[in-house]
């Protein structure tokens, strides 16, 4: 399968997050996309470097003070002090319900906290260039799958599904799957599927989406009542304005069974089939697998052999990106499966 890879990942490389009131190593480490380039490569497929700017699809999905708080968050938080070089920020304090969200502060902990949905995305020195990097590399394969490839592959981290319009959370600060689909939607495809299988809710993409009926959001994860990011993800959620019909939720109580996924799978395909969408976008997670440190269903590493092959049989032209899934180890092998199961369909 053609394969973009984000070749600044590395940059992206925080000491720790907050896990249960201490501080552990964080889930989401370079590890991740080392495993499954080593992987790629092993199964025969090559990568290639990104080749496309993502700029005008990002200006398109975030809003311009949130990119602009990001390509400079890093020199902002060193020019406070130059011993933050070793310091990791975390948001504080956050501009919920009553509170002004349209006035930045000067105080930079309290802009991070604006921009944040969570205390969970840590930003590191290389944050930016390795989410550009990984955006473009989205963009990449999505031009190539515009320009009539049958599927491609974005093999990159950070994580993007999470970041919404003007916020970063849950590992995720660019949302490489919107950029993904912003760029077919730009090459000429009239509308787009997302469908987002990562064990978490995609509440960025929904978010980027929702008033709009050119994209349809397609999502299977853990119930939002239990599993993070808990305040979006519920099948009510349906779309609003021209939007309203465009958005599909089929959230799954944490512990649900592989029989019960692949059902939900089959209630997404047929929604995604019967919408007349013309490409489809993957947002890849793995984190459904059984052996997954944070998360709570079981596929097992053969069943994402099953999804590929399920994926394949939609006939659309795909553009597969990945999101968490954070047994390391394993993640090579169970994201290829997808993509070789795809290919074997
Ligand atoms: N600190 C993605 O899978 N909460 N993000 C984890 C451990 C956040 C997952 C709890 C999970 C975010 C892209
Ligand atoms: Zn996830």
């Amino acid at each position: 399968m053609i394969t973009f890879h984000n070749p600044l990942h590395h940059l992206h490389a925080p000491a720790y997050e907050f896990f249960r009131g201490d501080r552990v190593p964080c889930f989401e480490k370079p590890a991740r996309a080392d495993y499954v380039e080593t992987r790629l490569t092993e199964r025969g497929h090559a990568l290639r470097v990104p080749d496309q700017d993502s700029a005008s699809a990002l200006a398109r999905v975030h809003a311009p003070r949130y990119l602009q708080f990001l390509t400079t968050a890093w020199s902002q938080w060193l020019a406070l002090d130059p011993a933050n070089a070793g310091v990791q920020p975390f948001p504080s304090v956050w501009p919920v319900r009553s509170l002004r969200s349209d006035i930045e502060p000067d105080n930079f902990i309290a802009r991070l906290g604006l921009y944040s949905m969570d205390n969970g995305s840590p930003l590191a020195a290389g944050t930016w260039q390795a989410a550009k990097a990984g955006a473009d590399a989205a963009a990449s394969a999505a031009v190539r799958v515009a320009g009539g490839a049958r599927a491609a592959f974005c093999c990159t981290r950070p994580p993007g599904h999470h970041a919404g319009p003007d916020f970063m959370g849950g590992y995720c600060f660019l949302n490489n799957a919107a950029v993904a689909a912003q760029t077919l939607r730009n090459q000429g495809a009239a509308r787009v599927a997302v469908l987002d299988v990562d064990y978490h809710h995609g509440n960025g993409t929904q978010s980027i989406f929702y008033d709009r009926a050119d994209v349809l959001f397609v999502s299977i994860h853990g119930d939002p009542r239990t599993e993070y990011p808990f305040y979006l993800g519920h099948a009510d959620e349906t779309g609003e304005g021209v939007g309203a019909g465009f958005n599909r939720n089929l959230p799954l109580a944490a512990g649900s069974s592989v029989v019960a996924w692949f059902d939900a799978l089959e209630q997404a395909c047929a929604c995604i089939a019967a919408d007349g969408v013309d490409a489809l976008v993957v947002s890849l997670g793995l984190d459904t697998y059984e052996g997954d440190p944070i998360s709570r269903f079981a596929l097992a590493s053969s069943d994402f052999l099953r999804l590929g092959e399920r994926l394949a049989r939609l006939g659309m032209p795909t553009v597969f990106v990945l999101e968490g899934g954070y047994a390391a180890a394993e993640l090579g092998t169970n994201a290829v499966n997808v993509l070789d199961g795809f290919e074997q369909a």
